[in-house]
C-alpha cells in the first residue's frame, strides 16, 4: 500500500510528508520536485505570499546514491514566513473558510489555531509527493497534465485574465474549472470488487480534499443528466494492430470504477477564496457581535495552482494502483510484471 502523511502550518517552520511504499530502485530526482513546487505556486492572481516563499524540498530519507530504497521517503519544504507565534489572534471568521466550524469543534478561542493548518499552504506539501509518484509513472510511460478551462464563467485565455483583474480591482475573488488528464494509464487499475478499491472514488477524494475544491467529474460529468444511453457509452471496437478501442471517451477513461485505457480525463470545479479583502458578515466569537469577516492576505484566484495540486493527487493515486496490480518491492520487477501484462492483454 502506498501511503502518505503530511504535517505543517502554514506560518510553522515547514511542510512534511512522509510517502511510504515507493519502490526501491527509482531514479528520484529533487529538480522534479522543485519544478512541481515552483508550478504551484504560480499562475495568475496568487497573492504576496508566494513573492515571500521559494519553495524548494530537502529529501531527508528514503535515497542513495540518488536512488529509492523502498523505505519511507521524508520530505521537508520550508516556510520562510515563519511567524506564527507572532502573528495577532483571529475573532471574525470568514465566510466558506474552516474558520467557524474549526473553533467550534476544537472548543479554540483563537481562529488562527485552525486557519493555520486549514490554509492551503499544506498542498505544497502533497505536491511533492505528487512530484515523486509522477517520477514512477514516467517509468511507465504514464503522464499526467492539466490545464484551467473557465474562470469566473469565462473561458478564453484573456477573459479568464480579465476576470481575475477585474475581481483584484473589486477587492474580490474568483473561481473556476480545470481538467486533469492522465494519458498512457493501462487498462485494469483500480477495482469494482469493493467501494474503496474504485478508481474513480479514489481520485475524487484526492481531488476534493483539495481546499477549496466543490466540485469533481469524470468524462461528460454532469453532462450524462442530458443525454439517453445510447448518445453517452463508448461503443467498443478492435484492431489487430491496437487492440480494444473506443472512438469516443465520454466515460473519461474509468468503467466500473476500472481504467478502461482510454485517457483519464477529470474536471474539478474550485469555488472563489474565502478571504476577501472587502469582508462579508460575520460574527465576533469573543463578544458574539455582528462584525465583517477578519482580512488576511491571500489570493484573487488560485484555480491554477490547484489543477497543479490536482495533478499530484491523480499522480498519487494512480501510482498507488499500479502498485497494486504490478508489485510492489523492486521497480525492475514490477516492470516485468507490467509487461508481461501488457503481452497477455495485447
Ligand atoms: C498559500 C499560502 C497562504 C495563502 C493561500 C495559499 O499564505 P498566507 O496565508 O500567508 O497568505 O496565500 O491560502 C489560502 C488560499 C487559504 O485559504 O488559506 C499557499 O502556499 O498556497
Amino acid at each position: 500500500m502506498l501511503r502518505y502523511l503530511t504535517a505543517g502550518e502554514s506560518h510553522g517552520a515547514g511542510l512534511v510528508a512522509i510517502l511510504e511504499g515507493i519502490p526501491a530502485g527509482l531514479k528520484l530526482d529533487a529538480n522534479k520536485i522543485n519544478y512541481e513546487l515552483k508550478r504551484r505556486q504560480a499562475g495568475y492572481g496568487r497573492g504576496k505570499r508566494m513573492q515571500i516563499e521559494k519553495d524548494k524540498v530537502e529529501v531527508l530519507s528514503g535515497i542513495k546514491k540518488g536512488s529509492t530504497l523502498g523505505s519511507p521517503i521524508a520530505l521537508l519544504i520550508e516556510n520562510k514566513d515563519f511567524s506564527i507565534e507572532k502573528l495577532p489572534a483571529i475573532s471574525c471568521p470568514r465566510p466558506g473558510h474552516a474558520d467557524l466550524s474549526g473553533v467550534l469543534k476544537y472548543g479554540f478561542k483563537d481562529i488562527r489555531n485552525v486557519l493555520e493548518r486549514a490554509s492551503a499552504r499544506e498542498t505544497a506539501a502533497r505536491v511533492a509527493v505528487g512530484a515523486v509518484c509522477k517520477m514512477l509513472l514516467d517509468e511507465f510511460k504514464i503522464k499526467i497534465s492539466s490545464k484551467v478551462l473557465l474562470i469566473g464563467g469565462e473561458c478564453s485565455p484573456q477573459a479568464m485574465m480579465k476576470r481575475i483583474i477585474q475581481a483584484q480591482a473589486k477587492k474580490d475573488t474568483v473561481g473556476g474549472i480545470f481538467e486533469v488528464e492522465a494519458a498512457g494509464v493501462p487498462v485494469g487499475l483500480g477495482n469494482y470488487t469493493s467501494a474503496d478499491k474504485r478508481l474513480d472514488a479514489r481520485l475524487s477524494a484526492s481531488i476534493m480534499s483539495i481546499p477549496g475544491i466543490k466540485a469533481v467529474g469524470f468524462g461528460l460529468g454532469f453532462g450524462y443528466a442530458h443525454r439517453f444511453g445510447s448518445a453517452c457509452h463508448d461503443a467498443i471496437y478492435y484492431a489487430k494492430n491496437k487492440g480494444y478501442f473506443r472512438k469516443t471517451n465520454n466515460a473519461g477513461g474509468i468503467e466500473g470504477g476500472i481504467s478502461n485505457g482510454e485517457d483519464i480525463i477529470i474536471h474539478a470545479c474550485m469555488k472563489p477564496i474565502a478571504t476577501l479583502l472587502k469582508p462579508l458578515d460575520s460574527v465576533n466569537i469573543n463578544n458574539k457581535k455582528s462584525a465583517k469577516a477578519t482580512v488576511e492576505r491571500s489570493d484573487t484566484c488560485a484555480v491554477e495552482s490547484a489543477a497543479v495540486i490536482a495533478e499530484a493527487g491523480a499522480a498519487f493515486v494512480l501510482t498507488d494502483a499500479l502498485l497494486e496490480k504490478f508489485g510492489t518491492d523492486a521497480l525492475d520487477d514490477i516492470k516485468l510484471s507490467y509487461k508481461n501484462y501488457l503481452k497477455k492483454i495485447s
